[in-house]
């Protein structure tokens, strides 16, 4: 027998669940969300295959997915004004004592929950309350946290249980503790799309102390599923108060050309800038492509775990010959979510698909949708939104990498970090040291892209592709980052890497090109190259990319494109450089290696240009 509130609202198996978990956390909690939300029933679900099932014929008979022609697949619509990640409407509660950098969305905690507990009263009358138990991370991982997830949406439940491991069973593992994050969340009123009505009282908030977010009046899953960026808030928040990493990050596997050796990197990317498709360069193996934590092992190596099991990927431009694994999967039978795309007759369409016969009628993310219709400000309606996506499990992939379930992780021997950075940096460097990978970390920069709402292109600062995410001042981040690195007797090698440099407004690369800058990096990692010595960083010779790309590609690189892509922009870095200044600048508390490493680049770079009078650099200058 539950006592309270919630105890008149469950049936007999929630009732089973609830009580064989044995937390009473759990059971104070959920009594909270039901006096608060006021739903018509509760239904707490346990981890068996029959439990995963009925959410997704949940999300089928409310109408919040409908399937289409190919066997397991379903479309999903967020609604016209809910297609991106909302950063203005997501704010962590600070309490007085709590101060965060001036670049991070903050709102006084009691203030902050005043109005959101406002917005969320009664938002689930009339609805059932779903009530979900996960791990982020492998089960029985040292890595692992558990997570609950109360939603009035079949859909976020159904996207979650594609994307995160169960772990009702792992939570029976607390033995009634507390250490777990809480994730409330209500769609809010819906119309007759099952689309949320109430945009405009979008909320997204974020209690680092207490380990909660309150998310309300939304669907988009980067505002609405908790386990992905709001779990990454709460995550950065726990590791920087503790000794790991959590970060926007990919996991992959490198296999290079003809040797048996597997090496794993990560990688931070902002959304939309790459990181997916570097996960999926064919000939790799993926273990994660979005969010990884990181944690030193006994011998002193840094070891990661993707903290989900399926991806949440943008499905733009993901045809036969850029993506093609994914592709195929998109367009087989599986079980899998798509969504704000075209379907007509029940045959998915989506921007850059590689099909020249687009209908032009269906339903999308605007409603009925046909040719020449236009929005409130007459602006043409595409027939699918660029920032559409697909969701489905990493196992239906077939470049998934045989550990990415491994509870110890894969051991992480370089990083990338990358941006859409059309005039600066080279395709490809190696920082100098650790510190100086944190600082190109830290002083990475990107054009905005539609996974945000807001005006896209305009390029700002980026650290570590966790700007939107991190809840902690920069400085302590950075600073977390210097130590975590310090400490490891096998420290990770740093790549800055950019795939989006341009020449008279022309990509000076090609997409697939990638592959030859992650093989280098790879083979760097493994003593197999030399690289010339820069300001900047460490970049490849010539014969050593010439060669590859002739092996990996049958392709002539000529030493036009090295010089082209490889000259070191000295007056672009140093245009850069004022920009981190100014942006740190009131930044209290910085690591000192920051400001030393950023102040030498400058001096080294001042002193070329002064010498010489010259903007760009080719590498040959310094070797
Ligand atoms: C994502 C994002 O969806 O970062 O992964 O926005
Ligand atoms: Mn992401």
């Amino acid at each position: 027998m539950i006592p309270g509130d919630l105890g008149k609202v469950l049936n007999k198996p929630s009732l089973e669940n609830i009580e064989g978990l044995g937390n009473q956390h759990v059971i104070d909690q959920l009594n909270g969300f039901v006096r608060l939300c006021k739903p018509a029933r509760v239904t707490v679900f346990g981890e068996s295959l029959e439990d995963v099932a009925h959410v997704r014929e949940l999300a089928l008979e409310r109408g919040e997915e409908v399937p289409l022609k190919m066997k397991g697949h379903t479309i999903h619509f967020d609604g016209f004004y809910d297609l991106a990640r909302d950063v203005g409407s997501t704010k962590v509660l600070t309490p007085p004592e709590m101060r965060l950098s001036k670049n991070i969305n903050t709102i006084n905690r009691d203030e902050g929950l005043n109005e959101i507990l406002g917005i969320m009263d009664g938002c689930m009358k009339g609805k059932e309350m779903l009530v979900k138990f996960y791990s982020l991370g492998p089960t029985n991982s040292r890595f692992s946290l558990c997570a609950m997830q109360v939603t009035d949406s079949s859909y976020v439940a159904h996207s979650e249980d594609l994307l995160y491991r169960q772990g009702y069973e792992q939570f029976k593992h607390l033995k009634g503790g507390k250490e777990f994050f809480t994730f409330l969340h209500s769609a809010g009123e819906l119309d007759d799309r099952k689309v949320t009505k109430n945009t405009i009282s979008r909320r997204i908030y974020i209690d680092v102390v207490d380990g909660k977010v309150y998310s309300a009046n939304n669907q988009y899953a980067g505002n609405s599923v908790g386990l992905k960026k709001l779990a990454l808030r709460l995550a950065i928040y726990k590791a920087n108060h503790e000794d790991w990493l959590s970060e926007h990050m990919l996991l992959m596997g490198i296999h290079p050309l003809g040797k048996k050796r597997v090496t794993y990197f990560a990688g931070a990317y902002p959304s939309a800038c790459g990181k997916t498709s570097t996960a999926m360069i064919p000939g790799q193996s993926i273990v994660g492509d979005d969010i990884a934590y990181l944690k030193e092992d006994k011998e002193g190596y840094c070891r990661g775990v993707n903290i989900e099991q399926g991806i949440f990927g943008i499905i733009q431009d993901v045809n036969p010959v850029d993506d093609p694994l994914i592709y195929k999967s998109l367009t087989t039978p599986r079980e899998l979510i798509f969504s704000n795309i075209l379907i007509s007759d029940g045959i998915p369409y989506w921007l850059g698909m590689g099909r020249s016969d687009i209908p032009e009628k269906g339903t999308n993310f605007s409603g009925e949708w046909f040719k020449g219709k236009k929005d409130k400000d007459g602006n043409e309606i595409p027939f699918a939104h660029g920032n559409a996506r697909y969701t489905m499990r990493l196992s239906e992939l077939e470049n998934v990498d045989p550990r990415y379930n491994d509870p110890d992780g894969v051991t992480v021997e370089g990083i990338f970090y990358g941006g859409r950075d059309s005039d600066t940096n080279v395709p490809i460097a190696e920082a100098l040291s650790w510190e100086h990978g944190v600082y190109i970390g830290a002083t990475l920069e990107s054009e905005t892209t539609t996974a945000t709402i807001g005006k896209t292109g305009v390029r700002r600062q980026d650290l570590m592709a966790n700007i939107d995410f991190v809840v902690v001042p920069l400085s302590t981040y950075l600073t977390n980052h210097i130590k975590f690195g310090r400490k490891l007797t096998h420290k990770p090698r740093v790549y800055a890497t950019n795939y989006f440099l341009r020449h008279e407004g022309k990509y000076t690369n090609t997409k697939v090109d990638k592959k030859i800058w992650v093989l280098w990096a790879e083979g760097r990692v493994n003593g197999e190259y030399d690289a010339i010595k820069t300001p900047i960083g460490m970049i490849p010779l010539y014969k050593d990319l010439k060669q590859l790309f002739k092996t990996v590609f049958k392709k002539d690189y000529t030493e036009e494109e090295y010089i082209q892509q490889f000259s070191i922009r000295v007056t672009k870095y140093l245009e850069k450089i004022a920009r981190m200044e100014q942006f740190y600048k009131d930044e209290p508390n910085m690591p000192r290696e920051f400001w030393d490493i950023l102040n030498q680049q400058k001096r080294e770079l001042q002193e070329l240009k002064i010498r010489t009078g010259k903007d760009a650099f080719p590498p040959i200058s310094f070797v």
